[in-house]
C-alpha cells in the first residue's frame, strides 16, 4: 500500500531541525511517497506530463512525481529499510522511499528532471544514473562532480532525459557498502511517440544479491563473491511474484545487474530477442534469437518476445547455485556414495546433517526445521510438488482470456488432457552394456574431493 510523508512532518525535518529548513524551502521540495508493501505494484499511469506505456516493476512500484513550470520533479529519500526477502525472513537494508529496490523512475524522452535526494542513511551518500547522457555535474560520483550528500541534507539534481531506453541507479559513495546494503532503484526513459517500441507488458527489476548469514538480519558488507542470497529485486523465490501474460501478448522484460558476477537468465516455452541495452535500442536487423541472455556486471538488457504457448514457465538464472537460497554449502560431494543408514547416524552425532543426490532424497524433500530468518535452499511448492529452486527464480504464467492489464495471479496452469508427461507403464526393454563396460552397480573411484569453493 502507497502510503504518503511530509517533508516537513517527517523524520527528515525533525533530524535537520526546523530552524534549517524555512517553511518557503521545505514547501518547495515535493512530497516523498513511502512504499511499505513488497508485493508488485499496479502500472502507474501518467496523470501528467507526455504520455506513455508504463511498465511493471516486478515486487516492486513507481515513483509519483508532480509538474511544476514544466518540470517533472521527483523525491528520493536514502533511508534504512525493512525487506522482507521471502515469507519467512526479513533483511536490515538500505534503500529509497521505504523499500529496497527504490522505486522505479519513469519519464519521457525530452523530460525536463529534477530529483530532490534527502539523505537520512547514517553516512554520506549520492545518486549516479546510470546511462544517463547528462552534465557531468550531475553524474552523481562524490568527490569527483559533486559533494557528496551528508546525512539530513538534501540535494537536487537536474537535467534533461535525453534517449529513450533503459537506465538504472545507485550510489557512487561508499559504493560497495551501499549497494550491498540494497540502495539502488531502475529507470526508464520511455520513447516520445508511445507507439514507438510500443508492448503489450512491460516488467523491470534489477538483479542483486545480498551476504546474509542465517539467523542475522544484516548484510555482510565485506563480501566480495561469495553472496547466499541471489535475488530479483530483493526477492528471492518463492517470494518472488510470477509475470503475469495473457497469451499472444507481445512482452518486454528489463533487467538490470547490480550484483558481483554475470547472470544468465533463461526463459522455457519460447524464443527472444535482446533488443535493448543500457546504451539504447539495437535495430531489428541486428537482433538473433535466444533463449538465455547473459546479464554481465553492471549491464542491462530488454528482451521480448510473443506470449503465444499458455503455461508456466520457469525464468531463472542458469548459475544452478543462484537458484538456491541461503545455508551453508560447505559440504563433501558424496554422489556416488551409498549413504543408505549413514544419514542416521551422522544425525545422531551432527543433528540437521543432510546427505545430498544419490540414496540421500534431494534437497527439496527435506523440509529441515531452519535456523531463525532464513530461508530452505530450494522451497517453492507447485501442482505437482516440491519446486527445487530458490534464489533468482520466477514464473511467467501466460493464459488466454487476461484482460488488458490483469495482473492478478491466476492459480497454476491447467494442462489439457494428454499433455503432462507421465509414468511410462508399459514394458522396458532391457538395457545394452557396450563391450568393456563395466558391470552394472560396480563404482569406479570413491568420492574424496568435497566443497566447491572458489566458484
Ligand atoms: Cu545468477
Amino acid at each position: 500500500m502507497t502510503t504518503r510523508r511530509n517533508f516537513i512532518t517527517g523524520a527528515a525535518g525533525a533530524m535537520v531541525g526546523a530552524s534549517l529548513v524555512s517553511k518557503a524551502g521545505a514547501a518547495a521540495i515535493p512530497e516523498a511517497p513511502v512504499q511499505s508493501s513488497p508485493a508488485t505494484q499496479p502500472p502507474l499511469h501518467p496523470t501528467s506530463g507526455r504520455p506513455y506505456n508504463p511498465v511493471v516493476t516486478l515486487n516492486g512500484w513507481s515513483l509519483p512525481w508532480r509538474m511544476k513550470d514544466g518540470v517533472k520533479e521527483f523525491h528520493l529519500v536514502a533511508e534504512p529499510v525493512v525487506r522482507e526477502i521471502a515469507p519467512g525472513m526479513k533483511a536490515n537494508l538500505w534503500g529509497y522511499n521505504g523499500q529496497s529496490p527504490g522505486p522505479t523512475i519513469e519519464v519521457v524522452e525530452g523530460d525536463k528532471v529534477r530529483i530532490f535526494v534527502t539523505n537520512k542513511l547514517p553516512e554520506a551518500t549520492t545518486i549516479h544514473w546510470h546511462g544517463q547522457i547528462l552534465p557531468s555535474g550531475m553524474d552523481g560520483v562524490a568527490g569527483l562532480v559533486q559533494p557528496a550528500i551528508a546525512p539530513g541534507k538534501t540535494f537536487v539534481y537536474e537535467f534533461v532525459a535525453r534517449y529513450a531506453g533503459t537506465f538504472m541507479y545507485h550510489p557512487h559513495s561508499d559504493e560497495m557498502t551501499q549497494m550491498a546494503m540494497g540502495m539502488m532503484g531502475f529507470w526508464v526513459t520511455h520513447p516520445k511517440d508511445p507507439r514507438r517500441h510500443a508492448v503489450d507488458r512491460d516488467f523491470v527489476f534489477l538483479l542483486n544479491a545480498y551476504d546474509i548469514e542465517p539467523g542475522n538480519y544484516t548484510p555482510n558488507v565485506n563480501t566480495m563473491l561469495d553472496f547466499n542470497l541471489w535475488t530479483i529485486n530483493s526477492r528471492a523465490f518463492p517470494g518472488t511474484d510470477p509475470m503475469v501474460v495473457r497469451k499472444d501478448d507481445k512482452v518486454r522484460i528489463r533487467m538490470g545487474n547490480l550484483t558481483m558476477t554475470n547472470h544468465p537468465f533463461h526463459i522455457h516455452g519460447h524464443r527472444f530477442e535482446v533488443t535493448g541495452t543500457d546504451g539504447g535500442w539495437i535495430p531489428p536487423s541486428a537482433r538473433w534469437p535466444e533463449v538465455t541472455v547473459d546479464i554481465g556486471v553492471g549491464q542491462m538488457r530488454a528482451i521480448e518476445f510473443v506470449a503465444d504457448n499458455p503455461g508456466d514457465w520457469a525464468f531463472h538464472c542458469h548459475k544452478s547455485h543462484h537458484t538456491m537460497n541461503a545455508m551453508s554449502h560447505a559440504m563433501p560431494n558424496l554422489i556416488g556414495v551409498d549413504q543408505a543408514g549413514v544419514a542416521k547416524k551422522i544425525n545422531d552425532l551432527v543433528p540437521g546433517y543432510m546427505v545430498m543426490g544419490d540414496k540421500g532424497g534431494s534437497m527439496g524433500g527435506m523440509h529441515m526445521a531452519l535456523p531463525e530468518n532464513t530461508l530452505p535452499m530450494m522451497a517453492g511448492r507447485g501442482p505437482f510438488g516440491d519446486i527445487e529452486m530458490g534464489g533468482m527464480f520466477t514464473v511467467i504464467k501466460i493464459r488466454e482470456g487476461l484482460a488488458r492489464g490483469d495482473y492478478r495471479d491466476p492459480g497454476w496452469y491447467k494442462h489439457p488432457a494428454g499433455t503432462v508427461a507421465h509414468e511410462w507403464t508399459g514394458p522396458v526393454p532391457d538395457a545394452v552394456s557396450a563391450p568393456g563396460a563395466p558391470a552394472s552397480g560396480e563404482v569406479i573411484g570413491t568420492a574424496r574431493r568435497g566443497g566447491h569453493e572458489g566458484h
